[in-house]
This record gives C-alpha cells, sequence and structure tokens, in this order.
C-alpha cells in the first residue's frame, strides 16, 4: 500500500514542490484546500493532475477533523499560514488564528481521530506531523548563525504566531508522545514563488523593465539580510524530517547571508541591467519593526538527515529571472492560475 500524505497550504509555493516530491516517492498525496471557488485550486490540478484534494480550513476545527478521518494519512504536513509578513500587521487576528491557532486545530484533529488522550499515548504506526515553523521567530537574532537552540525573539505578529506554533507542536510530542516535529526553515524561494515576496518582486521587476514594460522598481530597507535557499530542497529537508527515527526539530537554511541590495544587483545583473538606474527606496515600503539579519546554521540537518542544498543564491536569482522573462515574454500574468512554471 502507498503511503498517504495530507498537506495543508497545497495551492502555496511550498505545498507544489513538496507533493511533486512525495508523489515521486510513491505517496498518495491528498491537498487540503478551502473555500468555494478558490481559484489557485485549478492551478494545483494542471501542475499536480495525480493529487487528490479535500476541502477544509484551518480556521475550522470540524473541517480538519473530518478531512483527517477521510483521508487516514500516515503523515501531515501543515504548511498552510498567512504568510506574508507585513500583512500580519494589518490582520493580525486573523493571522493568530490561521498561522498560530491553526496548528493547535491541526495537532488536535489528528489526537482526536487517533484516540490519543493524556492517557493513552500514542504508540507505534501513528499519524506523523509535520509544522512549517520560520527563521522569522529568531527576529532580533540573539546569535549567528542561527540554530536548533538560538532563542526567539520575534518582530511581527507572523512571527509570535508561528512561535506559538513551534511550541505547541514541542508540546503535543511531549505531552502525548506524538510524532511531531517543526522545520525551521530560512527563506527559500524559486519561480513559483508568491509575486508580494521580495525575492519574486525583484525577478518580476527586472523582467518587465528588460522588456520594456514598466521604468522601475519600488523597494523598502535594502539593508536587510536573508539566507535565501530554493524551495525544491526545503520541500526534501520537510520529507526527510518525517523519515528520521526520533521526532526532532531542525534548522534548514544555506548558511550563507545576502542583502537584499545584494540581490537586486545580482538580478538585474543576470539580466545585463545596471539596477541603480531603476530601483527607487520607498520609506512606505519599510516595515514598523525589521529582521535585520538571519543566517543558518543547518549542521544539525547535515550530519543527522544527510541533507544538503544544491541551489546557490547565485543559480537561484539567475533562474527566478529567467522564468519571469519567459513567462512576460510569452504574455503571461503572474496572478493568473496557468502561468505557474
Ligand atoms: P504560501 O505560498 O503563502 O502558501 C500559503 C498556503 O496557506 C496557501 O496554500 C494558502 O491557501 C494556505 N492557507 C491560507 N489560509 C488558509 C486557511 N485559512 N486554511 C487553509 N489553508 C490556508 O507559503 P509558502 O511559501 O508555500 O510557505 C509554506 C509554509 O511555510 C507557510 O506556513 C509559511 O509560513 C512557512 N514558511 C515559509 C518560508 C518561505 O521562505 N517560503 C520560510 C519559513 C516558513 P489559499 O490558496 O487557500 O490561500
Ligand atoms: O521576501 P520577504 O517579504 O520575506 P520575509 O519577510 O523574510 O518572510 C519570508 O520568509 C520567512 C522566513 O524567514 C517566512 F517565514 C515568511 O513566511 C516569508 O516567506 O522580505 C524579505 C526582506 C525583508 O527584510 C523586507 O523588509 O526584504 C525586505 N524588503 C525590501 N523591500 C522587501 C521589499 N520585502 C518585500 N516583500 N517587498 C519589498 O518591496
Amino acid at each position: 500500500m502507498a503511503r498517504r500524505a495530507l498537506i495543508t497550504g497545497i495551492t502555496g509555493q511550498d505545498g507544489s514542490y513538496l507533493a511533486e516530491h512525495l508523489l515521486h516517492e510513491g505517496y498518495e498525496v491528498w491537498g487540503l484546500v478551502r473555500g468555494q471557488a478558490n481559484p489557485r485550486v485549478s492551478r494545483v490540478r494542471q501542475l499536480l493532475q495525480d493529487v487528490k484534494l479535500v476541502r477544509g480550513d484551518l480556521l475550522d476545527q470540524g473541517s480538519l477533523i473530518s478531512a483527517v478521518e477521510k483521508v487516514r494519512p500516515d503523515e501531515v504536513y501543515n504548511l498552510g499560514a498567512i504568510s506574508f509578513v507585513p500583512m500580519s500587521w494589518e490582520q493580525a487576528e486573523l493571522t493568530a488564528e490561521v498561522t498560530g491557532m491553526g496548528v493547535l486545530r491541526v495537532l488536535e484533529a489528528i489526537r482526536v481521530c487517533s484516540g490519543i488522550t493524556a492517557a493513552r499515548g500514542a504508540g507505534s504506526g501513528q499519524i506523523r506531523f509535520y509544522q512549517a515553523s520560520s527563521s522569522e521567530m529568531f527576529g532580533q537574532v540573539r546569535e549567528t548563525p542561527q540554530n536548533e537552540r538560538t532563542p526567539f525573539h520575534p518582530r511581527s505578529p507572523y512571527g509570535v504566531a508561528k512561535a506559538y506554533g513551534h511550541f505547541l507542536t514541542q508540546n503535543y510530542r511531549e505531552s502525548y508522545g506524538m510524532y511531531a516535529v517543526s522545520g525551521i526553515l530560512f527563506n527559500h524561494e524559486s519561480p513559483r514563488r508568491g509575486a508580494e515576496f521580495v525575492t519574486r518582486k525583484v525577478s518580476l521587476g527586472v523582467a518587465r523593465i528588460k522588456l520594456g514594460l514598466a521604468g522601475e522598481l519600488r523597494l523598502g530597507n535594502m539593508e536587510a539580510r536573508r539566507d535565501w535557499g530554493f524551495a525544491g530542497d526545503y520541500a526534501r529537508a520537510m520529507h526527510m524530517m518525517l523519515q528520521a527515527a526520533e521526532p526532532e526539530d531542525y534548522v534548514i537554511g544555506t548558511g550563507r547571508t545576502h542583502s537584499v541590495r545584494e540581490l537586486v544587483e545580482a538580478a538585474f545583473g543576470a539580466a545585463g541591467l545596471d539596477w541603480e538606474q531603476y530601483v527607487v527606496c520607498d520609506q512606505a515600503l519599510h516595515r514598523p519593526a525589521e529582521v535585520d539579519l538571519l543566517c543558518a546554521d543547518p549542521k544539525k540537518a547535515r550530519t543527522q538527515l544527510g541533507w544538503e542544498p544544491t541551489v546557490s543564491f547565485e543559480e537561484l536569482v539567475a533562474m527566478m529571472v529567467e522564468a519571469d522573462v519567459a513567462l512576460l515574454a510569452g504574455g503571461g500574468d503572474p496572478h493568473q492560475d496557468s502561468s505557474w512554471p
């Protein structure tokens, strides 16, 4: 019998790469989708024809219990979230509900469907749970690079909600003996990245300028530094974590950090353009509280899981610029369903 996986957030960047990877590994893959006519579902149907869909919402406990009952998964990957950091200041309560409380609801759905109580532990053959934790929890970092023991100091309502989900995952592991792990993933990108995130905003901006469709690109804080990797590599790490003998949390990143300015230089350079002629710094795009520097120490994942990133920062930037030039040159719309490479 094929192993069964249930993925929340299947319509997002990571859901797509994880689903592809699990299908390739021979899994039966189910994706949780929300809404009555979610426009992103057709994109999933096009790209991931073998994925089965089940309706549910991280805001709705009953729907998650029904989904777990219906799918009877061996593994659950909770990738669903409001994941755009600036939105978490505008809709802090919704972010807490989806990104934070959503984790509780998925864990409870697994616990209830598995008949686990404080008196009756999880035992063998249990459903394994992966939580998409984030380097945003480190926030104002206490040390560099950041590892699994680095204390958290989140700087956004999103980071605070992720910290809640992270500790709750740890707590269900300790309280009920559940196989529940968190991947503390640093920024990972791809041609499927949402257009609102800085890497994709830059690759799309470069493509528009290159094709004569725009004359400038407006950006916020150019000095912030991130550890940027390729999303496909990180989806592989999620799966590896759930195959380990013992449930443990892992930091996943490249160990290299670059500023937004360096990202911009690399992206415009990949298209043969001089960024200084086009980039406009816009104070309105700065955040109420910034995370200045993120840089992973992925040693534990490397030594215990054998995980390594395969795509360098320069290759990633070139891949995204090339994909967006091809997309826009072909008349594609990054906001349309059919545009996902
Ligand atoms: P993404 O592209 O923004 O996808 C987010 C997903 O969450 C979408 O599929 C969205 O579905 C779903 N979602 C939103 N609200 C929901 C709700 N109420 N119920 C069910 N699903 C809901 O994010 P991503 O980049 O793939 O990231 C995946 C996960 O990893 C997220 O939890 C993110 O916070 C975390 N993470 C990402 C990174 C990164 O660099 N990419 C780093 C660390 C952690 P709809 O189509 O219905 O909106
Ligand atoms: O691409 P970003 O919006 O990603 P951010 O805030 O680091 O969050 C992403 O990574 C987290 C992991 O660390 C995830 F948990 C989270 O879900 C998400 O995937 O911004 C990166 C940096 C920030 O410092 C921001 O201030 O780029 C800076 N930036 C400068 N100008 C900009 C812009 N960011 C965006 N989105 N748009 C700009 O115009």
